[in-house]
């Protein structure tokens, strides 16, 4: 739509934005963005600095597609003396390198033109700023999108207003900056997706006076590609930095690939020689996908396995239990606690280590919805009992639910009581033959809500 849009009103619309950002306002509200404050002096020179470049013929402002930096125009101290430069983003059609990247100067009221980084392509994608060297300067690493869902990543270096272009992969995935050899400089991490997944890899861009391809490693074989977004950095046992990349495998399948700094270069910490594939990390069920769970700062994996179910009438698994489990450098795991994850009401419980084969559960659903009950019971498979229920969690949302949560026998386990909220959470104990080792306090400390649900 914007290239219909007259020019007087990108510049207008720019400005706008120019004004918002620079006041440091970006939360505002609509209406706040329409009382315009007058731009200082030098914002209004630097705004007339990008009018220049938008008066150029079919030239318009191009923002960075994805990423937390949108933003058209970016302020960013890229050689670190402290003063703030401005960067801006156009696409100039009519040009062989449509991408341009504009770096403003400020010298004292004045902005000037410090250097244009150009690219072809059709768009900006996303765009990051990090010391990638041995200078207190900051890179500029640049996601250009070639075509549809193809993207080129480069890193540029701007020393003495000079572009330089420090490395350029064609056609990657996905790219993480981290340091990952713990030198206490970040490096370039990008994964390659293959033809078939088991072509993917990853390589680490690591700064030896010049930035440049150290090692790579290869991900799991027979594996279909990478999950889109799902490359996560994070740590292993000790704090020791890792990159973990899920892939599909199989049917409804996926394996997570562990890659970290051993002996000098990155490596496949997960991999197993014999198959190829990083056989300790599959699972069958994929709704949750890694994250530190325990908030110790350590990434966990969910390992799925089946809870006992007494209704189990075909291979399909009605209730997984999760055991999260955090890796070593050499791709040991070890379990911190086992849950029972509930995505569609957006709350799981850590489950005692001594239910392990002892406990089903079941699903109630009342009141058109909503009241959705999962009631915990105690069965063990093979003894020929009924189950026994002595837990019930409820998700109460609709009318009257404060009064529901607030019935005899239930407990509140979020918000506390007194407080409302659209859903809320209450948990029930049941006497039971068998000793489930439950207070309400202990239900409250064992359950959670699933963030952002
Ligand atoms: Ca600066
Ligand atoms: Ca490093
Ligand atoms: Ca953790």
């Amino acid at each position: 739509m914007k290239r219909y849009i007259g020019k007087s009103c990108r510049i207008t619309a720019l400005a706008l934005l120019l004004a918002v950002l620079l006041s440091g306002c970006i939360s505002g509200s609509v209406s706040e963005l329409y009382v315009l404050p007058k731009l200082p002096e030098d914002y209004q020179k630097l705004q007339k600095k990008i009018e220049e470049v938008l008066a150029q013929n079919s030239a318009e402002s191009a923002a960075p597609l994805t990423g937390e930096l949108s933003q058209p125009v970016q302020l960013q101290d890229l050689d670190g003396d402290g003063v703030k430069e401005a960067i801006a983003f156009f696409r100039v059609t009519s040009d062989e390198r449509p991408l341009k990247i504009y770096i403003y100067r400020q010298l004292g009221e004045e902005y000037e033109v410090a250097a244009v980084i150009e690219g072809a392509g059709s768009a900006i994608n996303c765009v990051a700023y990090e010391n990638l060297g041995d200078t207190p300067a900051k890179e500029i690493v640049v996601s250009w999108q070639m075509s549809e869902k193809v993207y080129s990543l480069a890193a540029y270096s701007i020393a003495h207003d000079q572009v330089l272009e420090l490395v350029r992969t064609d056609d990657y995935t996905d790219f993480r900056v981290f340091d990952l050899d713990m030198d206490n400089q970040k490096e370039l991490i990008v994964l390659m997706a293959g033809e078939t997944g088991g072509s993917s890899r990853v390589d680490l861009y690591n700064f030896h006076s010049v930035l440049e391809l150290e090692s790579s490693a290869m991900l799991s074989q027979n594996t279909t590609s990478p999950v889109e977004n799902g490359m996560q950095t994070g740590y292993l046992k000790d704090h020791v930095p890792a990159v973990f990349v899920p892939s599909y495998y199989s049917e409804n399948g996926r394996i997570t690939d562990i890659m970290a700094w051993r002996d000098g270069r990155i490596q496949n910490i997960t991999l197993d020689p014999e198959t190829g594939e990083s056989s300790s990390t599959v699972r069958w069920y994929n709704q949750v996908s890694g994250t530190d769970i325990n908030g110790d700062g350590i990434m966990e994996l969910p390992e799925p396995y089946a809870l006992p179910d007494p209704k189990q009438t075909t291979t399909a698994v009605n209730f997984w239990a999760l055991r999260w489990r955090q890796f070593d450098i050499n791709g040991t795991p070890t379990t911190v606690f086992t849950t029972y994850h509930n995505e569609r009401d957006g709350w799981y419980f850590i489950l005692p280590d001594q239910w392990e084969g002892k406990v089903c559960l079941s699903r109630s659903d009342q009141a058109g919805g909503s009241e959705r009950a999962v009631i915990f019971s105690y069965w063990e498979e093979g003894s020929g009992m009924e189950p026994e229920p002595f837990l019930v969690i409820y998700r109460l949302t609709g009318e009257n639910r404060e009064r529901r949560a607030d019935m005899a026998g239930r407990f509140r386990l979020y918000p506390p009581q007194g407080e409302d909220n659209n859903v809320i959470y209450a948990g029930r104990l049941l006497d039971c033959s068998w000793d489930s080792g439950l207070t309400e306090e202990s239900v409250q400390a064992a359950f959670s809500l699933i963030s952002g649900s």
